[in-house]
């Protein structure tokens, strides 16, 4: 190949370098895995969503009886849905449904066609457990495999598992969806961090698929250990699972030398797969609309919002045959865009999710969301994006203390010096959240790393 000769999209998969190519900007050089799909006129998405969602209401009436009883109580048939906007019409599901009807009760298959289970643990009561038939596994791969190749994953990349191999979906999701694609998976499941640096470079470990705050917890135990980090091979970060933070996703990928993306879904209506970022889309990631319906309601009234206002997410899978959901709410807040992207993909883009409408937090009458104490930690330059929040009754009234962690730059045996420091955060937040906070410094590395989802808040007042 001379220099002059047009560089396709699989020259560059060939020397994998889609990330380069994302770096100098060439967006549509990336491989798309379903172009036919992925880059379809919008007119064409919304035509195959309603023919899917019209199906798809009439399967799940006619299997689940919870949904039959519903849908006969608000007087809708599945012959009324004729428009997407008829979505509307149809009855909310929450996690409670799903709760009340452990184990299988949602099911609309015999556990004969099921092939595999998955569940999510939640905070109180019993879990939430989903099956997946033969095809349900299909298109949550497929699902993965697209996403991963937004995120410059190429065949023939090897993917290092850092989320858990349980009943979380990250773990076994994100496996068959890269192997789908043509990855070589090296499956080492959470925890045991040195362990995951040495693979990294034994192996030639390419993609790391993990949680954002576990990649750190990886770059930390890595710069202990003396490893090089911009001669590793490593050159993509897979984070999902929870909110991926962009001063936290910046921090990493400038002491990893990666580029990172974030991937969005829940359990409730496949895993992974939902959502996910392309390199054209830093901060957005693209709906798999050809299987999800998206819907933006107002979280108080349910309400459907206009594209582009923040509110709460609701989800209809078309697809899902195992455990068919109907307008799942979400509570994860993000707003949604129909424009094209610099990428070539046609799919709707919805806002990274920073938080969600049930983490918010009342002290003393003022609503706080996690999120806010994160932006302003950010421009804090003396102290890390790590942080815990602990919320509890002293004489009677709400206290909120933020933890942050001092860079070790910014340390320092001065009492005045850290005092200062402290005072400064402190401003900061009391001028952002509106309520009087306790700061508390701690030295770098004392917020604790969990190898799964981080855990921001400890509200003890409950
Ligand atoms: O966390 C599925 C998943 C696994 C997605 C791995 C991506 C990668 P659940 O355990 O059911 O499922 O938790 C779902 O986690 O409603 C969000 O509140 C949050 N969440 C998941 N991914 C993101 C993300 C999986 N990328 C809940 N950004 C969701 C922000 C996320 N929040």
């Amino acid at each position: 190949m001379t220099d002059e000769s047009p560089t396709t999209a699989y020259d560059l998969a060939a020397k994998g370098q889609a990330a380069a190519a994302a770096a100098a900007g060439a967006f549509d050089q990336l491989p798309i895995y379903l172009p036919g799909v992925e880059c379809a006129e919008r007119a064409a998405i919304r035509a195959l969503q309603l023919e899917k969602l019209q199906r798809q209401v009439r399967y799940t009436y006619d299997k689940v009886p919870y949904y039959r009883r519903r849908m006969d109580e608000m007087g809708v048939h599945p012959d009324d849905v004729r428009t997407l906007d008829d979505v509307r019409r149809l009855p909310f599901t929450d996690k409670s449904a799903l709760r009340e009807t452990f184990p299988f009760g949602m099911f609309a298959v015999p556990m004969d066609d099921v092939i595999e289970l998955h569940a999510s643990s939640g905070t109180t009561g019993k879990p939430i457990v989903v099956g997946y038939t033969r095809d349900d596994m299909d298109v949550w791969s497929e699902c993965i495999a697209r996403l991963v190749q937004m995120a410059g994953v190429l065949p023939g990349d090897i993917a290092q598992m850092a989320f858990g191999y349980g009943m979380f979906t990250g773990g076994f999701g994100l496996h068959y969806g890269l192997q789908r694609l043509g990855c070589a998976m090296v499956p080492a499941g959470s925890g045991n961090t040195e362990r995951h640096i040495n693979m990294i470079e034994d192996y030639g470990t390419t993609v790391l698929v993990a949680t954002p705050s576990y990649a750190m917890r990886i770059c930390e135990v890595g710069e202990q250990m003396g490893y090089d980090w911009a001669s590793s091979p490593l050159r993509v970060g897979l984070f999902g699972g929870e909110p991926c933070p962009p001063a936290l996703k910046a921090e990493i990928e400038a002491r990893m030398h990666i580029v990172c993306t974030d991937n969005y879904g829940l359990t409730e209506v496949m895993g992974p797969g939902v959502s996910g970022e392309c390199l054209a889309q830093r901060f957005q990631q693209h709906i798999a609309e050809d299987h999800f319906l998206w819907e933006v309601v107002d979280p108080e009234t349910g309400e459907t919002l206009p594209e582009g206002e923040y509110g709460e997410l609701v989800l209809t899978p078309l697809d899902k045959q195992a455990i068919p959901v109907l307008r799942y709410r979400t509570h994860d807040l993000t707003r949604v865009f129909t424009e094209p992207c610099a990428c070539g993909r046609t799919m709707a883009r919805m806002d990274k999710v920073r938080s969600r409408s049930d983490d918010m937090l009342i002290i003393r009458g003022t609503n706080v969301f996690p999120s806010q104490v994160e932006d302003v930690l950010k421009d804090v330059e003396e102290v890390t994006p790590h942080y815990h929040i602990v919320v509890e009754t002293v004489n009677g009234m709400d206290s909120l203390t933020v933890e942050t962690e001092i860079r070790p730059e910014a340390f320092s045996d001065s009492f005045e010096h850290m005092n200062a420091i402290k005072a400064k955060v402190k401003a900061k937040l009391d001028g952002t959240l509106l309520v009087g906070t306790n700061v508390k410094l701690v030295e770098p590395g004392g917020i604790e790393r969990t190898a799964g989802k981080a855990k921001h808040v400890d509200d003890l007042r409950r």
